[in-house]
This record gives structure tokens, sequence and C-alpha cells, in this order.
């Protein structure tokens, strides 16, 4: 099934993907599911390519030796060259680049199979250029100005000797994640699941310094700042600048944070010191954090307005042109859930009979209430073992163990129902032109024997 072509990504797939196929050994149910699976053709492809020896069976390194990395390529527009590693230091070449310019790569779903998400496989997402780190880190300057009765001025160092540290496991998510299952294709990077991880993070709440601060009254929103360059060059234009209502601002999970898995927050992370505002598109989390200006309306930096960060309020034609009045934050991030392991593309021996599944699931603001897994398409369920946040924001660490009825094909599907009640659906609906809110169930294949 031929699909648009976005301008603004990096390759996924490439033409060289039915010979990846015919290498991964899953050829025929890959070419099947690649024209006829109505969810996203290669949903399903197999990613075993990518080679991470996690998976025992799985098709592995040895299917594509010489090859770069040809991960699963949900949706994804066929490009002119093929899917790409990245290559950043500190940073896993295992990452999928979706563009080098800005620099932004997604965490394959196996991958993520760890409880806390190690710094190195930690997906990217620049809007501009990386900023020099500063000699000494300490010296890094945030203000808090505007709508407050004290602005003021603080150091790292001061940030560390002032306020009470606080280390928390919070999920950072990109706005746009799942945007690669919408069809047709939303405009931006083409995330699959992979725009997301669960880092602990040590800094002090963004409350506390607030409240030092002394929010006036008249505050309505914020306004974050980072030190990134706009990609132009052009100093007078923000690479990003968004904001959150006062209220999301004064969460007490919000924190302003140095240190990432135990160590100084990296440079491309956003070090010395960055933003987290939890369950929120990740794009309100401004890395290299300069100022936080309390504001007496919305804020209107970049990637403020439009059709930028925002869903449709009244649901539109997938593919129509918008009408910008039309259009709200979005806000909350809708729940979702990931099997990191089988890895996709998996290769059981023949004879198998049982495959322990283990994932992840979270959903924004809200926590989840149930995991379920289905061997058969969705026409049955079995819930998965859901174990409890380790604090608010955590993801959820989920098991299950499951019953192979036969060898042949199979499809792991996995749904998550946040503590609503809502659940992800079987398709990226509420179609929207930047591609916001995808969060369709996630598939993984399977082949025994
Ligand atoms: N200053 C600045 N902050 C930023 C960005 C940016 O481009 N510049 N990107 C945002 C977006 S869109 C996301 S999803 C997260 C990604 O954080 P990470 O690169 O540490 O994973 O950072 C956010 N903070
Ligand atoms: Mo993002």
């Amino acid at each position: 099934m031929p699909q648009q072509h976005d301008k603004d990504t990096g390759g996924r797939s490439g033409p060289d993907r039915r010979g990846f196929l015919a290498r991964a050994g899953l050829a025929g149910a890959g070419a099947v599911i690649g024209s006829a699976v109505p969810f996203g053709p290669g949903a399903i492809t197999p990613a075993a390519a990518q080679g991470t020896g996690s998976a025992p069976g799985a098709t592995g390194s040895s299917a594509a030796p010489a090859a770069p990395a040809a991960p699963a390529a949900p949706a994804s527009p066929p490009a002119a060259k093929g899917p790409q590693q990245l290559s950043y230091p500190g940073k896993s070449d295992k990452l999928v680049l979706l563009g080098d310019r800005p620099l932004v790569a997604e965490t394959p779903e196996h991958l993520l199979d760890a409880d806390t998400t190690p710094t190195n496989l930690f997906f990217v997402r620049n809007n501009g250029q990386i900023p020099e780190p500063p000699t000494d880190p300490e010296t890094w300057r945030i203000t808090v100005d505007g709508e407050v009765e004290k602005p003021l001025t603080l150091t790292l160092a001061e940030l560390k000797s002032r306020f009470r540290p606080v280390t928390r496991f919070l999920v950072l998510e990109c706005g746009g994640n799942g945007r690669a299952f919408f069809s047709p294709p939303g405009r931006g990077n083409q995330w699959t699941n992979g725009g997301a991880g669960c880092a602990e993070w040590t800094g002090v709440r963004v409350a506390d310094v607030l409240k030092e601060a002394g929010v006036k009254p008249s505050a309505v929103f914020s306004g974050h700042y980072g030190a990134d360059p706009h990609l132009s060059g052009d100093t007078s234009r923000q690479a990003l600048s968004r904001g959150v209502p006062i209220k999301k601002l004064l969460d007490e999970n919000n924190l302003i944070v140095w240190a990432m898995n135990g160590e100084p927050l990296p440079t491309i992370h956003g070090g010395p010191v960055r933003l987290l505002v939890p369950g929120w598109p990740g794009s309100v989390s401004a890395k290299w954090l300069t100022r936080i200006w309390v504001r007496d309306k919305v804020h209107d930096g970049a990637g403020m307005g439009g059709t930028s960060y925002r869903v449709t309020v009244n649901p539109m034609v997938p593919g129509g042109k918008p009408d910008e009045k039309n259009f709200r934050d979005l806000e909350s991030m809708p729940v979702r859930s990931i099997v990191t392991s089988p890895a996709n593309g998996t290769r059981l021996p023949a004879g198998t009979r049982r495959v322990e599944l283990r994932g992840a699931a979270w959903a924004g603001d809200h926590t989840v209430k149930d995991v379920h897994v289905s061997l058969d398409y969705g026409a049955s369920w079995q819930r998965a073992d859901l174990k409890a946040p380790r604090n608010p924001y955590d993801w959820q660490r989920w098991t299950a163990s499951v019953a192979l009825p036969s060898d042949g094909y199979f499809e792991v599907w996995a749904r998550a129902t946040d503590s609503n009640g809502v659940m992800q659906p079987h398709i990226a609906g509420n179609w929207n032109p930047q591609g916001y809110g995808a969060n369709p169930m996630h598939r993984v294949a399977v082949l025994v024997g």
C-alpha cells in the first residue's frame, strides 16, 4: 500500500524492506500483513534485524549483518534511504534516527524492557540546535519572573543548596508519540511507540521555587525557555518555548532536574538543568532551562497555537483542511501500553507452547488500571499482572504468561485501560494534521517454528 512521503522526517522504512523481510524469515507473513492489515502496514513487521539479542530465538543480528538496522516501520512512508541508527556520544546506536537536523531518535519498544530506562537508550527530541555545555555547570542560571512578587535568578549551585532535592521515576513522552500510526500520515517525526521513556530524575520541585518567588493572583500560564539556538541560527528566534496553565505548573510532581539516573544530566537531555513536567507532551519539559516566565495570559512562544501540540475540539475529516479555531492544546497524554518482550519479529522454536510477555503502560496524568493481552487479534483477552507505579507519573510494568495453541504466526496485542476507564483504541483516531494523540494497541509479531 503506497504511503505519502513526509518531508519532515528521516526515513524509517527503505527500499530494501522486502529484502529485509526475506532475510528475517517472516517474509510470507510480512508480505501479507504489509498489504492487508488495516491498522497500519508494517505495524507488525519484524524488527528483529535490530538484533538486540535480548529475545531468545529472535531472528536477530544474523539475519542482516551488513545492512543498517531495519526496524519495524509502522505506517511509515517509504523514504529515499533506509532507516538509520543514531550515532551520538553516550547514546546507543540501537536508537532509530527519525531526523538529523534537528536530531531526533526513538527507542525501539523492546529496548524499553528495563523498569527504568537507561540514559543511553532514552529517546532524543530536539527542535533546534544542541547548545554548547557550560564550562562550570554549577554557575548555570535560571530566571523566574513575570507575575511573581520577587523575581529570582538562581544558579544550579543555589538550586541544589536552597531547596529540598527530590528523586522520582517520571515518564517523559513526546507529544507526537504514536504519530506513525495515523493514516493519512500526520506531519512530523514518525514516532512509533518509542518517543517515551521512564528515567529516575533528581532535582527540586517547581512549586518550591515558585513559592519562594511568590506567584501573584494574576498568574495564568507559564512560558518556558531553553538555551538552544534556533535551527536557522537566528538569535532572535526560539527553537521552542511552550508553557502550561498555572495550575499544572504548580503541581508538586514537576521538577527542575540536574540528574538523570544518578548522573549529571547529559547535554543531549537538556543538561545542566531542565524542566520535567510529567504526563503532558514532552515539549513543555524545557531542556537547557534558562527561564520560567509566569504570565498573565496564555503563552505565545514557539510551538504554541496553530495546530502545534494541539488536537481537535470537534473531530475533523482525516487529511482534511484544518480550521485553527477547532484546536485546543494537548494536555494529558493518552493511555498507552507497550510489549517490551518478546521483541517484534521473535522466532520461537517449534513446539513452544507458552510465551512470557513483559511490558510497560502509562497514561499521562492518570494511572493505568488494567492491561490486557490477546493472541487472537482481540477475539479474546487475558488480564496481565500489573504493578503499581513506584511514585506518581512512573510507568507501570506488567507481565503475562500466555499459552500458544500451535506453531505458526501470532501477534501479541496489548491494550491498557486508564484509571478513568478509557482504553486504547484499535486504530489511531481523532486525526489531526500534526498527528497527536495516537495510542492504538501495540502489536508484536511472533513466529513459532
Ligand atoms: N529547549 C528545548 N527543550 C525541549 C525541546 C527542545 O527542542 N528545546 N524538545 C522538547 C520535546 S518536543 C521533547 S519530546 C523533550 C525530549 O526530551 P529528551 O530529548 O531529553 O528525550 O524535550 C522537550 N524540551
Ligand atoms: Mo516532543
